[in-house]
């Protein structure tokens, strides 16, 4: 392995071992090795978040172990988060984003956030437990380019429908683009509840975002 790998591996160790001090530590060698920012984060956090996801599934890590998996995370983010490279777009496109109504799972939907903002996207972060209702008003109230729903729980996956139902409902579907995400959906899922796009992670997240705006003839 290069140090740039085995740097990459103890991130991705630092998570999975809900070790908060290896995960900034690594962060802070990761800077100092000069590895790009959103590499670290992407293949070396999340990696280590996904293994915990795997451990959970095992039965070897319950919920106090994820949260604190989570926590490392955070702390790396900490570190690494104000070297990522921003770009300065010409118009910057509002973005509300959330986590739909009975998912708490947020630690997805923050990533697809951090990685938008650095994009310069204008971001209306609802949090989430969002019921569609408060989407929708903040959509009429900024005037929102898109929409961003995540859920992690297939039991709660048709309240995204929800949210373009009721954005049709009140005549707003055709301003606003939609885009969803998240563990159990998918390309089908989106075609099936009339969504504009649906990306499996952060990085395709804005790439799609451009796509879309850039096909509904907009600049970006
Ligand atoms: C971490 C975790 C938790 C943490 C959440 C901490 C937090 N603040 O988010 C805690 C411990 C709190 C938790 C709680 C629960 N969890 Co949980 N959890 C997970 C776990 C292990 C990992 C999720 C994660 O963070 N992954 C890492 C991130 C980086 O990946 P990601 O979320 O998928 O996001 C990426 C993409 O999906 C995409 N994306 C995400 N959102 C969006 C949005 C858009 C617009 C786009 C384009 C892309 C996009 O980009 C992201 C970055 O690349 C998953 C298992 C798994 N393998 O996914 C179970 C899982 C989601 N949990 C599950 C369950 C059942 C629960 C609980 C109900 C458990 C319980 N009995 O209490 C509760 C939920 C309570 C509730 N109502 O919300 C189930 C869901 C099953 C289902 N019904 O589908 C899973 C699948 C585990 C399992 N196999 O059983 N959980």
């Amino acid at each position: 392995m290069t140090d740039n790998q085995e740097i990459l591996r103890r991130l991705a160790d630092g998570v999975r071992e809900m070790d908060e001090e290896l995960t900034v530590m690594a962060s802070h060698e990761a800077l100092d090795n000069e590895i790009n920012a959103l590499t670290a984060i992407n293949q070396g956090l999340v990696i280590g978040m996904n293994e915990a996801g795997q451990l959970y599934e095992e039965e070897e890590y319950f919920v106090p172990e994820l949260l604190l998996c989570s926590d490392a995370m955070y702390a790396g983010l900490d570190v690494l988060s104000p070297h990522i490279q921003r770009v300065t777009a010409g118009n910057r496109y509002k973005v509300v984003i959330g986590v739909v109504e009975g998912d708490t799972h947020d630690i997805g939907k923050n990533l697809v956030k951090l990685m938008l903002e650095v994009a310069d996207f204008e971001i209306y972060d609802l949090g989430r437990d969002v019921p569609a209702v408060d989407f929708i008003s903040k959509v009429k109230e900024v005037g929102a380019d898109i929409v961003c729903l995540s859920t992690l729980m297939s039991t709660t996956m048709d309240r995204m429908a929800d949210v373009i139902e009721l954005l049709k409902k009140e005549g707003l579907r055709e301003q606003v683009l939609v885009m969803i995400g998240g563990g159990p959906i998918s390309q089908a899922y989106a075609n099936r509840i009339g969504a504009d796009a649906y990306s499996e992670n952060a990085i395709g997240a804005v790439k799609d975002a451009k796509r879309i705006l850039s096909e509904k003839k907009v600049a970006v």
